[in-house]
C-alpha cells in the first residue's frame, strides 16, 4: 500500500453509534461497593459472610447526585466484584444481598442506583467481575452459563444501560484454581442482544484500557490503531494480578506509548476504532477504607487527570467509593463538587468571537458554524462540521476575539465520523505585534483542551501543520485564563523518553518477527 492509501485506509475508520455516544459522554463515575466495603478488603476471596453488608443510611440519590454536581455523565457500578458477592437479587448464587441484613434480605443495591440515575438524568452502566472467587462452578465450563445469566439477569431487569465494563484483572492462582477458559464471544453476543446500545469496554471491542489504574494517559490519544490493541489475551495478562496497591502508580503500558501514529500504523495491516479510557479512583483503594479518608485526590492532581484524558481525546472513569453507612463520604463530595465548579465554570469561560478566517469551506460547511455550535450537551451531531473545500498541506484558522483579555486555552474538536484526522497543530497568539506560538499539540479527536501560559490577546491563530485528510472541525472555542497550566513534571518527562526508547525497541523486534516471517 502507497503512503496515501494506507491514509485513506484509515481514515475510513470511523466510530460505531455506541462508541460515538460514550466519547462523547466524555466522563463517568465509578462506584466500587460491596462487601469489601464492610471487610476493608480490596480484593475479597469470596469467604466474607454476606451479614456483613449492612449500610444503615444508604441513600443512593446522594451518590447520583454528587455526580451530577460533578459534571459527569454516566455511572458504572460493581454489581459483582471479584467475591463474586452480587449486590441483587440473582437466581445464580445464594451469595448476595438476599443473604445480607441490608433490607431484611429483600434490598437490591442495582435497582436502587439505577432507579437515581434516571431520575437525576444520569446513564447507568454495570461491571460484572468475570473473576469469580466464590462461583462453585468458576473454573469449568459451566461457569460460562452462569456469567451469561447473571448478565441477562442485570441487562434485563435495570432499563437502558450504556456500558458492561469487563475487568480483566484475575488472582485465581490464589484459590489453587485454574484460570476460568472465558467464553468471551459468548458473552458479547450476549451483551449486543440484549443491550444493543451498551459499549463492552476494557476486555470488550468498544472501549480500549488505557493501560494503567494511575490516571495517566498518553500525550498522543489514537483512536485507529491495529487490531492487536484489542487483543484479551494480553488484556488480561496486563491487568491485575494480585493484591498489590502499586498497581495504581504503573504508567502507561511501556510497548505502547504510541498506538497510532502514522510511523507506527505503518507496521500493520488491519485497523480498528478503539478509543481510550482512563479509570482511576479519587482514593488509593478502589473500595471504601476509612484509612484512606484523608487522602482524597487533591482538586489539582483531579484537574491534571481530567484534562490529560477529558482534555486529551480519552473518557475518563473516576472512581468515587460509597463508605459503609452507604453513603459517599464529605471528603469525596466536596472534591466531586469541586471538580464540577471547576468544569462548570471554566467552560463558561468561553470567549465571543469577532471573526473567523478560514481556508474557503466546502459549501453549507462554513467556519461560522464551529463556532457557534453548542459543545456542552452530549447528542453527538455528525452533520456539524467545517471542512474546507480544497485538499491543503497545512489549514490556518485565524480567530479575532471580541475584546483583548487573557487567555490559557484553546478546545478543538473534530467530527469523528469522519474520523481522525489532525496529527498535529500549533496555537499562535498575537502578542504586540506579531504572533507567538503557545501550544505545540499532535492528536485532536473527539476532544483536546490545550492549556497554556497565559497569554493577553485578541487575536488566535490555529495552524494544523499535518492531517492525514482535510479535517472536518466540529467545535473550535477559544477560553479565558482559568489558572490551569498542565505541563509535565521532570518524571513524565522522563517516562515519556523511556516510553520512546521501548518503542523503537519494540518496533524494531516487530520489524525483525515479520522479515522473518516473509522469508519462511
Ligand atoms: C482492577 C480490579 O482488580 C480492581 O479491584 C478494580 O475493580 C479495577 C477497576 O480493576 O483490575
Amino acid at each position: 500500500m502507497s503512503e496515501q492509501e494506507r491514509l485513506e485506509e484509515y481514515v475510513s475508520i470511523v466510530p460505531s453509534v455506541n462508541q460515538k455516544a460514550i466519547q462523547r459522554q466524555r466522563f463517568n463515575v465509578f462506584f466500587h461497593y460491596g462487601l469489601n466495603t464492610f471487610s476493608a478488603k480490596e480484593w475479597g476471596d469470596g469467604k466474607a459472610d454476606p451479614k456483613i453488608f449492612n449500610p444503615t443510611q444508604q441513600d443512593t440519590d446522594q451518590w447520583v447526585r454528587t455526580v451530577k454536581e460533578a459534571g459527569a455523565y454516566g455511572v458504572i457500578l460493581t454489581c459483582k466484584h471479584h467475591d463474586g458477592f452480587c449486590l441483587w437479587q440473582t437466581k445464580t448464587t445464594d451469595y448476595s444481598v438476599a443473604q445480607s441484613p441490608y433490607k431484611g434480605g429483600k434490598g437490591d443495591v442495582v435497582k436502587e442506583v439505577s432507579d437515581s440515575c434516571r431520575k437525576f438524568g444520569i446513564k447507568f452502566g454495570i461491571y460484572l467481575s468475570p473473576w469469580d472467587r466464590n462461583h462453585e462452578s468458576y473454573g469449568i465450563d459451566r461457569y460460562n452459563d452462569v456469567y451469561c445469566e447473571q448478565l441477562e439477569e442485570l441487562l434485563t431487569g435495570y432499563g437502558e444501560i450504556f456500558c458492561v465494563w469487563l475487568d480483566g484483572a484475575c488472582g485465581s492462582y490464589m484459590d489453587g484454581k485454574p484460570k476460568q477458559v472465558y467464553d468471551w464471544d459468548r458473552y458479547f453476543s450476549t451483551i449486543r442482544r440484549l443491550a444493543p446500545n451498551a459499549c463492552i469496554s476494557n476486555c470488550g471491542p468498544d472501549v480500549r484500557w488505557v493501560g494503567n489504574e494511575g490516571g495517566f494517559a498518553r500525550e498522543s490519544e489514537w483512536n485507529v490503531v491495529p487490531k492487536f490493541a484489542f487483543d484479551i489475551q494480553s488484556i488480561e495478562s496486563k491487568s491485575q494480578q494480585s493484591d498489590e496497591s502499586d498497581f495504581a502508580k504503573k504508567e502507561v503500558d511501556v510497548n505502547s506509548s504510541d498506538l497510532g501514529s502514522r510511523d507506527f500504523l505503518k507496521n500493520f495491516d488491519n485497523f480498528i476504532w478503539y478509543p481510550a479510557e482512563v479509570d482511576v479512583s479519587i482514593r488509593p483503594g478502589w473500595f471504601y477504607h476509612k484509612s484512606q479518608d484523608k487522602s482524597v485526590r487533591s482538586l489539582k492532581n483531579l484537574l491534571k487527570i481530567y484534562y490529560t484524558s477529558v482534555g486529551g481525546n480519552s473518557i475518563l472513569l473516576l472512581n468515587a467509593p460509597p463508605d459503609r453507612r452507604g453513603l459517599l463520604h464529605e471528603n469525596d463530595v466536596k472534591r466531586l463538587q469541586e471538580l464540577g465548579n471547576h468544569i462548570k465554570e471554566s467552560e463558561a469561560q468561553l470567549l465571543n468571537v469577532k471573526s473567523i478566517l478560514a481556508p474557503i469551506a466546502e459549501e453549507g460547511k462554513d467556519i461560522q458554524g464551529v463556532i457557534e455550535y453548542s459543545f456542552d450537551d452530549t447528542t453527538f451531531d455528525p452533520t456539524n462540521y467545517y471542512t474546507p473545500k480544497e485538499e491543503q498541506s497545512s489549514y490556518e484558522i485565524k480567530i479575532e476575539l471580541e475584546e483583548t483579555v487573557k487567555i490559557n486555552r484553546l478546545q478543538l474538536v473534530e467530527n469523528v465520523a469522519y474520523s481522525q484526522r489532525i496529527e498535529k497543530f500549533e496555537i499562535h497568539a498575537f502578542v504586540k505585534d506579531e504572533y507567538v506560538k503557545v501550544f505545540d499539540g499532535t492528536t485532536v479527536g473527539y476532544g483536546r483542551i490545550a492549556t497554556f501560559k497565559a497569554v493577553k490577546t485578541d487575536k488566535v491563530k490555529v495552524v494544523l501543520t499535518s492531517v492525514r485528510k482535510k479535517p472536518h472541525i466540529e467545535f473550535v472555542g477559544v477560553y479565558s485564563d482559568n489558572g490551569v497550566l498542565i505541563k509535565d513534571t521532570l518524571r513524565q518527562k522522563f517516562v515519556k523518553w523511556l516510553h520512546h526508547v521501548n518503542y523503537i525497541t519494540y518496533i524494531r523486534r516487530e520489524n525483525k518477527k515479520s522479515k522473518k516471517n516473509n522469508s519462511q
